[in-house]
């Protein structure tokens, strides 16, 4: 089978400007087209948006004048040689949204998380893709008793399907985490994602983005998660990062807290042929807090660098020797085939 031609992604708050919870923004803001452009030069070939990315301001037009921004922005990233991977409705920073979008305890911002969705799916096709991806950030509780697990699956549900109906054409990928914003989030893992296709009206039409580090938060190897979800043929889009343990969410370049866990998710990419069907490898990663204007890309070519430096250790791990020692079960020295085969010995 001939090799896989990866193709890169990034979105615009991959450049951000370090804001943390403890103190202010280090790095000044770039335009959009400043991130397009750099983009364009570090050789990527897509773009991935939130609704407000794409059409800024969103909840202060009307939804022609949405339309219409989004038909400008279509031009842009035609004019760029960039194509739009997909959309994403920012649910959580809405006043709307305290209590959640979906799972809300008031019908009323149930039904803003529902209409701001349904727009997404209309700005998607506009911008020429079927790919929605609904990052469930409140949907769960900082009071379990705040909620019912039951009738939040059942909203969850009846959100898909009127997303599924109002775009029969579109494709939802669930991008499950298990914390933060939420103490705990109602869909934490792929198999919960997966799961939850099976309820809607169009299971086929709901799949799963993977997060390396949302993996790792829920405890979880990554690279179990890649060969569940491509064995449901469901993986339709992913955000490699890294992710130090159990702690804040912390979008690190590919592979610089476990090389080792990042060579395995590249091998599961590699084994179940990811990106053969057109999907994109995406990095969800944040410059360090520390970095300077000056390196505002570095994160992003670093991540690259890394994915395809492992591309090539997965191509050029010592299968046969490998396969020997799982037959004599000796698993101690395939442990140590891996580390040297990362170490280069
Ligand atoms: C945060 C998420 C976030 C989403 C993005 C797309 O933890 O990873 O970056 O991927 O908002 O919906
Ligand atoms: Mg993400």
């Amino acid at each position: 089978m001939s090799k896989t031609t990866y193709r890169f992604c990034a979105g615009p708050w991959n450049f951000s400007e370090g804001r943390d919870p403890y103190g202010p923004e280090t790095r000044l803001p770039q335009s959009f087209d400043w991130k397009l452009a750099a983009l364009k030069q570090l050789g990527f070939d897509a773009m991935m948006f939130h609704d407000d990315d794409a059409v800024p301001d969103i909840d202060t037009k009307s939804s022609a004048q949405v339309l219409k921004e989004a038909k400008a922005l279509r031009r842009k990233l035609d004019d760029a040689g960039i194509v739009a991977e997909l959309v994403a409705p920012r649910l959580w920073f809405a006043p709307q949204t305290v209590d959640g979008g979906f799972t809300s305890n008031r019908a009323a911002d149930r039904r803003y998380a529902l209409d701001r969705s349904k727009q997404t799916l209309d700005i998607a096709r506009v911008l020429g893709t079927d790919l929605i991806v609904l990052w469930l950030a409140r949907e769960g509780t900082y009071v379990r008793e705040s909620k019912s697990g039951a009738r939040s699956t059942a909203l969850l549900v009846e959100a898909l399907d009127a997303l599924l109906a109002h775009d029969r054409q579109a494709r939802l990928c669930i991008e499950p985490k298990p914390n933060e914003p939420m103490d705990h989030a109602y869909l934490p893992t792929i198999g919960h994602a997966l799961a939850i296709a099976q309820l809607t009206r169009a299971p086929q039409r709901v799949g799963c983005l993977i997060e390396s580090a949302h993996s790792v938060l829920a405890g979880l190897d990554p690279a179990d998660e890649i060969d569940f979800a491509m064995a449901f043929g469901k993986l339709w889009s992913l955000h490699l990062n890294d992710q130090n343990g159990l702690k804040y969410d912390q979008d690190k370049p590919f592979g610089s807290a476990n090389l080792r866990s990042a060579f395995n998710q590249v091998c599961a990419l590699e084994r179940n042929g990811y990106g053969r069907r057109g999907e994109y490898v995406a990095f969800d990663v944040h410059p360090f807090r520390t970095t300077r204007e000056e390196h505002y890309l570095r994160h992003l070519d670093n991540s690259r660098k890394t994915f395809l430096h492992l591309v090539a250790k997965a191509r050029s791990y010592p299968k046969q020797q490998a396969a020997a020692l799982i037959a004599d079960r000796n698993y101690q020295d395939l442990d140590q085939l891996v580390i040297e085969h990362l170490l280069g010995c």
